[in-house]
């Protein structure tokens, strides 16, 4: 990555003496992986900070996406949203479960309640909804419908660490939540993830689904995947931990500057702070009225990019226009016309608790130009 560049994101970094310390302590025990010890250690810190009952870590954020479909034996089809990181959908097609694309409610870019009724089939057996760029979804509303159906609930919470509605988690929400810990997400172990789960006896499941099925060292109870984080990046997790509060904070101050800043350009919308959220201010996308604005999004896009400001435009193209999707029918603009609009006119600036004021002030010059 070139120096002078603004880069979309840019990953939280522990101290490396204190990193290199630890690293000191895994190789003194030789235990580099399998439910190690900072791998308890983390799990346990990770479920306090978040405040939810069970966590299980991963070495990623899509296997255990891929695992709760397992774990929640979810098969035929899943109601889901186009507007979001592939690795949703895809998790899907790795449990051959048709995707069932439903349209989104622009006031949080998560799946519209009020359009999933119509698209539930005798198929239909969980709902996979994505709480995007961190915005909680309508969680009572799909409860209700997921209850009066008998229907599993999977949220894939990416993008939702530390999230709260009202004083509690939004992982709470539904029957499994998953979460990324890649090295681009407010939260990092570089690579990483967990899936956040309400009982024991699930916890103890996915613990064996994600160590290939063992229950002990003769018993394999499921056909599990392989999916641990090792402590090389438990240790990491641990560190970054102790951090995040004060990289959340700095977000937020990007945040309101870019919304002081921006208030008043024609043709530029975003979101506000939402009530009563605890937001982590993992992405801050604006969206683009062409007409009012008098540039496109994509010219605004690429004219950051000649200023060396790299903003990104998740999400777009749609899942559904992916070629494994395109051809499914849920998969049209017809079916679609928020996730198209959104996805068409919308622009992440670069948001990470590296920006100085400096930086946001360029990003904000380039958008006003
Ligand atoms: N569900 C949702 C809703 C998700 O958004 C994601 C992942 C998943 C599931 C799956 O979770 P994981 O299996 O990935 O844990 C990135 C990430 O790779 C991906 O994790 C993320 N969502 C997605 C939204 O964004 P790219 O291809 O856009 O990343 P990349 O490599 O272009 O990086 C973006 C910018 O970040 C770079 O321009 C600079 C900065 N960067 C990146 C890396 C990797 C750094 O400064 N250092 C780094 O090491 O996908």
């Amino acid at each position: 990555m070139a120096d002078n560049q603004i880069t979309v994101t840019s990953p939280l970094l522990p101290d490396l003496d204190e990193f290199q310390q630890m690293l000191k302590e895994i190789w003194d025990s030789k235990w580099v992986t399998n439910n190690g010890s900072f791998h308890k250690q983390l799990e346990k810190e990770l479920a306090e900070y978040l405040k939810v009952p069970y966590l299980s870590l991963f070495t990623n954020g899509t296997l255990p996406l891929i695992t709760s479909l397992q774990a929640l034996r979810i098969t035929g089809e899943v109601i889901t949203t186009p507007y979001s990181f592939v690795a949703t959908t895809h998790a899907l097609w790795w449990n051959g479960i048709k995707p069932v694309f439903v349209d989104i409610d622009p006031s949080n870019c998560g799946i519209n309640p009020a359009k999933i009724e119509a698209a539930i089939t005798p198929k239909t057996t969980a709902i996979m909804p994505v709480h995007c760029y961190g915005k909680p979804c309508d969680t009572k509303a799909i409860q209700e419908i997921a209850d009066k159906y008998g229907l599993k609930v999977i949220y894939d919470a990416a993008h939702a660490f530390g999230v709260e509605v009202n004083g509690k988690s939004i992982l709470n929400e539904g029957d499994i939540s998953t979460l990324s810990f890649h090295a681009t997400k407010v939260y990092n172990t570089i690579e990483g993830g967990a899936m956040v789960m309400k009982d024991e006896q699930t916890k103890k499941r996915i613990d064996y689904l994600k160590n290939f099925g063992f229950a002990n060292e003769t018993t394999v109870v499921a056909p599990g995947i392989n999916s641990k984080m090792d402590e090389v990046r438990a240790a990491y997790g641990i560190l970054n931990l102790r951090q995040v509060d004060a990289a959340i904070e700095a977000r937020r101050k990007v945040a309101e500057a870019y919304r002081a800043a921006l208030r008043d350009v024609p043709g530029i919308t975003f979101f506000d702070e939402m009530p009563g959220v605890r937001s982590n201010y993992s992405y801050f996308p604006i969206f683009v009225d062409a007409e009012k604005f008098g540039r496109s999004r994509d010219e605004l896009y690429e004219e950051m990019k000649a200023a060396n400001v790299l903003g990104r435009r998740y999400f777009y193209p749609l899942i559904s226009e992916f070629s494994t999707y395109r051809g499914l029918p849920s998969a049209t603009r017809e079916n679609l016309p928020e996730a198209y609009k959104l996805a068409e006119t919308v622009l992440c600036l670069p948001m990470h608790h590296a920006l100085n004021t400096e930086d946001v002030d360029l990003i904000v010059a380039l958008v006003k130009k």
